[in-house]
């Protein structure tokens, strides 16, 4: 598979123009988007992955064999960030979100250990009331033992069906492009 970085946009001017479809992945800081990235494209350090939570501001864009764009989305609702910042990233959010034609599939990131917060149930219900489709991912799998993983997926449950990741182990991989292969123009 041929995956490459593209661009890097803080404003929506800046966003590919070419009319690729996209498959967007949101979700909180750290709850590892990028990884997820890098582990779905086999591309260990295509996606920038931080221990600093909230580093990502921007929205990276990647192309995925000439097709179509994986868009890493900047985690929001980050405590540590300054208000002003956290106003732009909102922004910058709901502006893809609201005038993104090319938008296919989200994929919604929770941490499995951590499940909902009010943040992700926001945007899904969003995505939901504007016809949006998009599967719920709970990753870092590996961090929990069976029972943990029980209660985890149990609470998860209550909202939507979960895919289990985990991007140390590979779990997961193949549901999520078996997910992205089954909307509409994206494929692998
Ligand atoms: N154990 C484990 N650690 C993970 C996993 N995914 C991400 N991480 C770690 O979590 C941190 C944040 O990951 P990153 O991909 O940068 O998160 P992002 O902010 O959502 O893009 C990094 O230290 C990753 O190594 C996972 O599936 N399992
Ligand atoms: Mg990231």
């Amino acid at each position: 598979m041929k995956a490459e970085f593209v661009l890097s946009a803080n404003k929506p001017e800046h966003f590919p123009a070419d009319g690729l479809p996209e498959v967007a992945f949101f979700g909180r800081s750290n709850v590892g988007k990028s990884s997820l990235i890098n582990a779905i494209t086999g591309q260990t350090g295509l996606a920038f992955t931080s221990n600093t939570p909230g580093r990502t501001q921007s929205i990276n864009f990647y192309r995925i064999d000439d097709s179509f764009y994986f868009v890493d989305l900047p985690g929001y609702g980050y405590a540590r960030v300054p208000l002003a910042s956290k106003q732009e990233w909102a922004r910058l959010i709901e502006s893809y979100l609201k005038e993104r034609k090319t938008l296919e599939m989200s994929f919604l990131i929770l941490d499995a250990r951590r499940g909902w917060m009010d943040k992700d149930l926001d945007l899904k219900d969003w995505l939901e009331s504007n016809n949006h489709p998009f599967r719920v991912v709970a990753s870092k799998i590996d961090k929990l033992n069976q029972s943990e993983q029980s209660r985890s997926m149990k609470d998860i449950r209550k909202y939507a069906e979960p895919l289990l990741f985990s991007a140390v182990t590979g779990r997961g991989v193949r549901e999520i492009w078996q997910a992205i292969s089954k909307t509409n123009p994206p494929q692998k």
